[in-house]
């Protein structure tokens, strides 16, 4: 029979990238006071992961947990509250998470309004039927402007398909960072008017406690002492610490297990429970062998919950063993063994994420939802030891019914002023974009939308960066799978290419200097075929950076070399990423990346380069050959 759990909300917070998720999650936290009276909290203290910390992104979702005081019924109700990241590349986060959830809250800041990822996850939190509360945040923003972003939301609602009910939602307005919350852009002392609007619109679990027990696990986690912990709302029956269940895999395999440790989440700790009713989100550690999307069941009636379903991704890279002459002196894990091992674990994880074998042993075909998805993973491997060479991001197509190859697109919305617009347009042309919509804001600068290949968007974000002095914004979104387009112009200069093995020198940096920026400093080891730098001019050239002189024939003072060597560009894992070329790769290990030509024989390289050449005019006999 179902009940209703009155003692419980499971809520998640959703919302595009910044608008104040884990702020507003910080302010809940202190004023449900589960921190001492005087102890030390940081800022954002969900974004608990050393990458989120330093990206100031919030990457995984994850789960906390207050208990307030509901004065209409007199009772203590615990809020089950999952924080999500708002960066379209882990959406698949969020999809993954909101099955755990009776009811959402969808940020908006205040000043940007809607904006592409607001609309991914409301639309998500739609299908699913979830309850939603608006909250508008930032009303103390410069340039905020409540009114507007509450009908355009508004708007965005109908434009989704919401019925009447699902359009009629509560609106509570906040200032995430003061802690305060309103019924009007007036905002009282504190947030209890968002408690009160948790209590009152996201309904409580409504459940059959006394059914089989089913769970589905939706996130993993680890526990030093006791191991893999699985994560994820009880649907329906009770689960008891110590108890026999079995796993149901997501191909439909039985395996029996036993409940070793049974947790549920408090405040920002987990606590060891006895027994978990249907409703609340249940921790369960000591599976070893658990995977996300798998269904914790009754021994005696073991029934699968439905798979987790989440985009496909779009854009994939080849994870292979570090071939570099470098390999195996700076990484610990470096075989092919290893990487499989390592990538096929991440697969446990990660709901977005697919791993292929390729014809090579030694490489795998990794594929996610964009570069920074993973460039995450990437990260993320490398400090834990391991080394490893990696392509270039490429986009996967597939073929339509009629065998019309699709591609993916995204949607873009850029933030700039007036005086970017030129540059920007033809950049985005040049991309194949098709402008959508511009609006020039005045004051709040110009916003454009855009349709663009997501082929076209690879590479672009240090170029937009650069070329609107790192002020300019660009937000993209998936759209969907359409037809491919033409020839998209890559990167328009060459590498500047080392021609010997050794260790960069000053006199041969200078020398190189001239043709190019550089990437290297002088005492930095290079290998023949390492990429050093970027020619001004659109080919590779090859420099011999290891180059020894006498200080004594050195015509320039060796103040002005040092003033230009110190100003080689310093890649961040991101932009190196962005920078390959096709026929280039990226060495990365736990010290450094290093970009280097796939092939490192610079004479080879050159073969290879003119064989290319003849066959590209062999096939293209009917196209004149430019002189
Ligand atoms: N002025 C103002 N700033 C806010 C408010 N809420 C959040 N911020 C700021 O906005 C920035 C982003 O806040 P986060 O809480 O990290 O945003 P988020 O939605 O969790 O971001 P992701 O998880 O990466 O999507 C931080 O610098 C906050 O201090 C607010 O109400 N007013
Ligand atoms: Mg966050």
């Amino acid at each position: 029979m179902l009940s209703e759990r009155n003692d419980l909300r499971n809520v998640a917070i959703i919302a595009h990238v910044d608008h104040g998720k884990t702020t507003l999650v910080d302010g809940m936290l202190k004023q449900a006071q589960v921190f001492r009276e005087n102890q030390q909290v940081v800022e954002r203290v969900l974004d608990s992961n050393a990458l989120e910390r330093e990206r100031g992104i919030t990457i995984f979702a994850k789960n906390a947990a207050i208990t307030i005081w509901d004065p209409e019924t007199s009772q203590r109700v615990k809020i089950n509250i999952v924080d999500t990241p708002g960066h379209a590349d882990f959406g698949g986060e969020v999809e993954r998470v909101l099955n755990m959830v009776d009811g959402v809250l969808l940020l908006v800041d205040a000043a940007e309004g809607p904006m592409p990822q607001t609309r991914f996850v409301l639309k998500k939190a739609l299908a699913m039927d979830h309850r939603v509360i608006v909250v508008i945040n930032k009303v103390d923003r410069k340039g905020a402007d409540p009114n507007d972003t509450l009908n355009r939301t508004f708007d965005l609602f109908l434009e989704l398909g919401a019925t009447d009910d699902q359009a009629d939602f509560r609106v509570v307005y906040t200032n995430a960072v003061a802690g305060q919350a309103g019924l009007t852009d007036v905002l009282g002392p504190d947030l209890l008017p968002l408690f009160d609007a948790i209590l009152r619109y996201v309904p409580p679990p409504k459940v059959d406690a006394d059914a089989p027990l089913q769970m589905l696990v939706t996130t993993l986690d680890y526990d030093d002492y006791r191991g893999r912990t699985a994560i994820g709302r009880v649907t329906s029956g009770r689960l008891l610490a110590g108890q026999d269940l079995i796993r149901i895999t997501r191909q439909g395999t039985l395996m029996p297990e036993r409940a070793q440790y049974l947790q549920v989440h408090e405040a920002l700790r987990r606590v060891d429970v006895e027994r978990v009713e249907a409703g609340e989100i249940a921790v369960v550690a000591g599976l070893e062998d658990v995977s996300i999307g798998e269904t914790l069941a009754d021994p005696e009636q073991p029934r699968a919950l439905p798979l987790i379903q989440v985009q496909e991704p779009t854009v994939r890279m080849t994870f292979g063993v570090n071939a570099s002459p470098l390999s195996g002196t700076e990484g610990r894990w470096g075989t092919s063994r290893k990487l499989r091992e390592r990538l096929l674990d991440e697969l446990r994880h990660d709901m977005a994420l697919r791993v292929s074998e390729t014809d090579s042993p030694d490489a795998f075909e990794v594929s996610g939802r964009g570069e920074l998805h993973l460039a995450i993973l990437i990260e993320t491997m490398r400090r834990e030891g391991y080394e490893f060479q990696v392509s270039r991001p490429t986009v996967l197509t597939h073929r339509d019914g009629d065998g019309q190859l699709l591609e993916p697109f995204e949607e873009v919305h850029i933030e700039i002023t007036p005086e970017e617009v030129g540059v920007v347009v033809e950049m985005l042309g040049s991309r194949r974009g098709q402008m959508l919509d511009m609006i020039n804001d005045g004051d709040s600068g110009v916003h454009i939308t855009y349709l663009v290949p997501t082929r076209g968007l690879l590479g672009l974000r240090y170029q937009f960066l650069t070329t609107t002095h790192g002020m300019g914004a660009m937000n993209s979104v998936f759209h969907g799978y359409r037809p491919m387009v033409g020839k998209i112009p890559s990167r328009e200069n060459g590498s500047l290419v080392a021609s010997e093995t050794g260790q960069a020198t000053s006199y041969g940096l200078r020398n190189a200097g001239e043709r190019g920026t550089l990437f290297v400093t002088p005492g930095v080891t290079v290998y023949e075929g390492m990429v050093v730098g970027e020619n001004q001019r659109q080919e590779d050239i090859a420099v011999n950076v290891s180059k020894r002189k006498h200080l004594t024939n050195m015509r320039q003072s060796t103040r002005d070399i040092q003033v230009r060597l110190d100003a080689a560009r310093e890649m961040s894992l991101d932009e190196a990423i962005e920078y390959l070329a096709d026929d280039e790769l990226l060495e990365v290990t736990p010290l450094n990346f290093r970009i280097r030509k796939a092939i490192l024989d610079t004479h080879e390289r050159g073969k290879q380069k003119k064989r290319a050449e003849v066959e590209r005019i062999a096939l293209a006999p009917e196209q004149p050959v430019m002189s």
